[in-house]
């Protein structure tokens, strides 16, 4: 439906706010949203979904696992992601039953792979960019979840290190770093840990997860979730923490954590501003979240069947633009979690119009 048709019923919702008492369902629409209409909403979308050619899952036997893309980078007309990957002799069977080479979780003992796509639908899957390294180093028991940086010509991919099997204790893991000259590697472990677990008693004590950084205001901001407790009890704040440098110090934003929902969260620049999915866990679940300085977030949009653990291409997320177009399309990742003997998880393609240009939302 366009705006034009939307214009011409007599009972369409005024653009600005009327001049007479409101419900509060009303006085909400002109207050939280960027616009009362989603049609003239740059940050409201719904999400499309493709499946991927290039990715052999062992016929889904939940032995083969991958999950958790980072974001999209171009170089050189070639687009390449990272993942977690998980090539075991069994699906995972929980903390109880993991061994040395059984998994706990679907992210235990796990490795970061890479591929690359000249369309974003047709994958090549080009092989491991950060092995498990030999105990005791930063992530011998499994590395996963990772995002890239481009910084000054160079490439960074934080990620979550685990020192033992993911559910003997919470999902505990610091964050560490490894750099290369080249998207294709080889890469260099930094060997310590980049994000700092908070005190005894904070709410970033246990884990650093979803490490996610973009270039804001020339400096690095990396934002990452923090999870107290297990999973179902799953509550989660996401912090920031920023720098000048990728090896740190990373310097936590006083006003931590920045968002009180949002699993795996996404985030871009977007105007002047930074945008972010909360895709699940808390109140403000299934909504797209909008700050003017990339620290205070509000809603813009609420939505539905958002994409899991999204890693977007996004075109500015590295060039301190000042102003950025947004994104509209990226990777995700489905899990298969209902048969245990089978659980495992796959990429696939989103796609979405959260992009300066208004118009139609909705993707069909
Ligand atoms: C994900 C992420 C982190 C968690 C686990 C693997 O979805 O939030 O990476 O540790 O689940």
């Amino acid at each position: 439906m366009t705006n034009k048709t939307r214009s011409s019923f007599p009972w369409d919702i005024p653009q600005t706010k009327p001049d007479r008492d409101l419900s509060k369902a009303m006085e909400r629409l002109y207050s939280n949203y960027l616009t009362p209409r989603p049609e003239d909403n740059p940050l409201f979308s719904s999400f499309k979904y493709t499946e991927l050619s290039g990715f052999d899952y062992n016929h889904h036997d939940g032995t083969v696992s991958r999950r958790d893309p980072s974001k999209i980078v171009k170089v050189d007309n070639k687009y390449y992601v990272w993942y977690t990957k998980r090539d075991t002799v069994s699906p995972p069977r929980g903390a109880k039953l993991c061994s040395d080479t059984v998994p706990s979780t679907d992210w235990d003992l796990a490795e970061i792979w890479y591929a690359t796509s000249s369309d974003g639908f047709n994958w090549q899957e080009q092989g491991v960019a950060v092995p498990r390294p030999a105990k005791p180093n930063l992530g011998w028991r499994s590395v996963s979840t990772p995002d890239i940086l481009l910084w000054e010509g160079k490439y960074y991919l934080y990620y979550q290190a685990f020192m033992e099997a993911s559910g003997l204790v919470g999902d505990h893991c610091p964050v560490t770093m490894s750099v290369s000259d080249s998207p294709d590697g080889p890469w260099r472990p930094c060997n310590k840990v980049i994000v700092e677990n908070g005190q005894s008693g904070s709410w970033d004590q246990f884990s650093i997860h979803d490490p996610y950084p973009l270039v804001y205001k020339g400096k690095i901001y990396l934002y990452y979730k923090a999870a107290f407790g297990d999973r179902p009890d799953y509550l989660v704040g996401n912090g920031l923490a920023i720098a000048d440098n990728p090896f740190g110090p990373f310097d936590k934003h006083p006003l931590n954590p920045v968002l009180n929902s949002g699993h795996e969260t996404t985030y871009f620049p977007f105007q002047e501003g930074i945008a972010a999915f909360a895709i699940r866990n808390g109140n403000e679940s299934n909504t797209i979240q909008y700050s003017p300085d990339g620290v205070n977030f509000s809603l813009a949009s609420v939505t539905s069947l958002m994409p899991v653990a999204a890693g977007p291409y996004v075109p500015e997320a590295y060039t301190n633009s000042g102003y950025a177009k947004g994104i509209e399309w990226g990777l995700c990742h489905f899990s298969d979690k209902k048969d245990p003997t089978t659980k495992h998880s796959f990429l696939g393609r989103f796609d979405c119009n959260l992009t300066l240009e208004g118009g139609n939302k909705d993707m069909k």
